[in-house]
């Protein structure tokens, strides 16, 4: 196949459970990269730590598996070093929300460019279920046994509010919108924020009745609202909804070219 090329074929099997949504959101990542028609050695994959975060192991570009929430923080430190790198951050709802939240919103207030896609299957997977900033109001986790009462974040109005140029969310089941939304991520300057929904069976949907990836692919289904039509439903309505589609798309100048110019005013012209 056409894409193996971008893959560590050796590193192979991969560690995800049968039916874990996080293969399809990177393989989606790498026909965005294939689209952009962006050089490999160019490319930068800078991940935490998670089942995610596991992503770029297995992906045949310079890659970064880095610590627990902070992969936003070493991109920054690689794109301000190179700004010629295209620097894509792997994260996952744990990584990137919670421990990780505070470098994400700085860096969507710096509009930098950095391509953070966020693997979002609602529960941290890799340490055995317990629940995230992004879980179900009401899901049960191994930390909410008797059901979540903490509402989510919703992260696309976060990044939006923030300053990214670009926001999206989609699913693993609308898999040719999630690669679209790629597409348009990586041709974007600036700071782009894509979050897949992408299905643990292991740790989410085991807890909460979705007994098979099959089901928790039908929920992704039934549940998903083109952001469209979302407008004209009330809160009520869209309560236990996921809203997808393009949430911001715009052109403002990207951080490490406004630093440069920075630069060479201050040194005189002279870099
Ligand atoms: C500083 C620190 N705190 C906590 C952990 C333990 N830890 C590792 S992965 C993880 C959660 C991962 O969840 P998420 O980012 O949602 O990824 P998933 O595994 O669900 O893909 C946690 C809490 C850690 N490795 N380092
Ligand atoms: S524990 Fe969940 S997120 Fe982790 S590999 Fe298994 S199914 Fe995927």
């Amino acid at each position: 196949m056409e894409l193996e090329k971008y893959f560590r074929i050796e590193k192979l099997p991969h560690i995800w459970c049968p039916g874990c949504g996080h293969g399809s959101v990177m393989m989606s990542i790498v026909k965005g990269i294939d689209k952009a028609g962006w050089d490999p050695t160019k490319v930068v994959v800078v991940s935490g730590i998670g089942c995610s975060s596991r992503a770029p192991g297995y992906m045949n570009f310079n890659t970064l598996h880095t610590v627990h929430g902070r992969p936003i923080a070493f991109a920054t430190g690689i794109k301000l070093a190179n700004p010629e790198l295209k620097v894509i951050v792997i994260t996952g709802d744990g990584d990137g929300a919670a421990i990780g939240g505070n470098h994400l919103i700085h860096a969507c207030r710096r509009n930098i460019g950095i391509n953070v896609v966020l693997f979002n299957n609602q529960i941290y997977g890799m340490t055995s279920g317990q629940y995230s900033p992004m879980t179900p109001q009401g899901s049960m986790a191994t930390t909410s046994p008797y059901g979540n009462i903490e509402p989510p974040f919703d992260l696309c109005e976060l990044t939006r509010s923030a300053g990214a140029n670009f926001v999206a969310r989609g699913t693993v089941y609308h898999l040719p919108k999630l690669d679209n939304y790629m597409e348009k991520a990586f041709a974007r300057e600036g700071f782009s924020y894509v979050e897949a929904i992408s299905q643990c069976p292991t740790y989410y949907g085991r807890r909460n009745k979705l007994r098979s990836p099959l089901e928790m692919l039908e929920w992704q289904k039934k549940n998903a609202v083109d952001i469209k039509k979302a407008q004209d439903m009330d809160p009520e309505e869209l309560k236990g909804k996921i809203v997808t589609g393009i949430f911001a798309e715009k052109d403002e100048e990207e951080y490490t070219s406004k630093y440069d110019q920075l630069i060479s005013s201050v040194q005189g012209g002279k870099k």
